[in-house]
C-alpha cells in the first residue's frame, strides 16, 4: 500500500503530540463527552452510552502532519456519524446549520473539523486499538480517529465537543500553533498541512521535529515514579 505524499512509514505507533513530556491525563471514574456551543442546552454523554450504539471497526493507516505514518491499525468504536445523529443532532435548535466542530481532550488538546469531514464513514470515536482498550499513550478512554486527515485532528482523551455554525478562529491560538497554522481540512491525500504555505516547503522542517517530540512523548508515557 502506498503512503500519502510526503509521508514515511514508522515502526509501530509512537505516542505523539505537543503535550511533550507529560504523562497521559487520568481517566475520570465516569468519563463523559460534554457537548456545548450551538445546542439548545449543554449536556454530557457518558462514555458508557457508546456500548448501546452500533459498533464499527476499521483498519487504517495513521498520518501525522510532521511526516510519519503508522500503518495497519485496527480501531473499534462507534462511527462519529452515529454519535452525531443520536446525540448532537436532536439537541440542536430547529434551523441550526452546523458547520464546524471542535474536539477537546482531557489534556487540553483541541482540533477543529468541518462537519462534512467529521461525518465521513471512516471517522470513529474509538475505544479499542488492535483488540485492546486504548491505553494512556493513544487516548484512553476514547479518542477521535479520522484516518484521512492529519493526526492532530484525531483528538485523544476526547472529553468535549463544541458545536459551531461558523469556523471558529480562536482554537489554535498558542504562539506555536499560530506559526504551524494547521490547514482547516487537513486531508492527507491532498497534503493540506498548512493553512497558507505550500506543503513541500514544510516537509523538511516538520520532519526535523519528529525525533525530539517522539523522545519527549516517550518519556511522558513511562509510569510516574512514586515518592
Ligand atoms: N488529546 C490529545 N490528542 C492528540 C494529541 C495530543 O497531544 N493530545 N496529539 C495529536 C497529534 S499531533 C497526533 S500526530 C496524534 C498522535 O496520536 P498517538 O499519540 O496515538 O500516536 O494525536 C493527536 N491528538
Ligand atoms: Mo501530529
Amino acid at each position: 500500500m502506498s503512503l500519502p505524499p510526503g509521508q514515511r512509514r514508522v515502526e509501530g505507533f509512537p505516542r505523539f503530540g505537543a503535550g511533550t513530556g507529560r504523562p497521559a491525563p487520568a481517566v475520570p471514574l465516569d468519563p463523559a463527552i460534554k457537548i456545548r456551543g450551538a445546542v439548545a442546552a449543554s449536556f454530557a454523554v457518558p462514555l458508557a452510552a457508546l456500548a448501546t450504539l452500533p459498533r464499527r471497526e476499521i483498519t487504517a493507516d495513521f498520518h501525522c502532519v510532521a511526516g510519519w505514518s503508522a500503518t495497519n491499525l485496527q480501531w473499534e468504536g462507534v462511527a462519529f456519524e452515529t454519535f452525531y445523529r443520536r446525540f448532537i443532532e436532536p439537541a440542536l435548535d430547529p434551523g441550526t446549520a452546523v458547520t464546524h466542530l471542535v474536539f477537546g481532550g482531557l489534556d487540553g488538546h483541541r482540533s477543529v473539523g468541518c462537519l462534512g469531514d467529521a461525518l465521513a464513514e471512516d471517522v470513529l470515536i474509538a475505544e479499542n486499538l488492535d483488540g485492546h482498550p486504548l491505553g494512556g499513550d493513544h487516548g484512553a478512554p476514547a479518542r477521535l480517529v479520522s484516518p484521512r486527515q492529519y493526526g492532530f485532528i484525531s483528538t485523544k482523551h476526547l472529553s468535549r465537543i463544541d458545536v459551531h455554525t461558523a469556523e471558529p478562529t480562536d482554537v489554535y491560538r498558542s504562539p506555536a500553533m499560530r506559526v504551524l497554522a494547521p490547514h482547516s481540512r487537513a486531508r492527507v491525500w491532498q497534503e493540506e498541512r498548512h493553512r497558507y504555505l505550500p506543503a513541500w516547503s514544510l516537509r523538511h522542517v516538520y520532519r526535523l521535529l519528529i525525533p525530539p517530540i517522539r523522545l519527549l512523548n516517550a518519556r511522558g508515557s513511562r509510569p510516574r515514579r512514586l515518592g
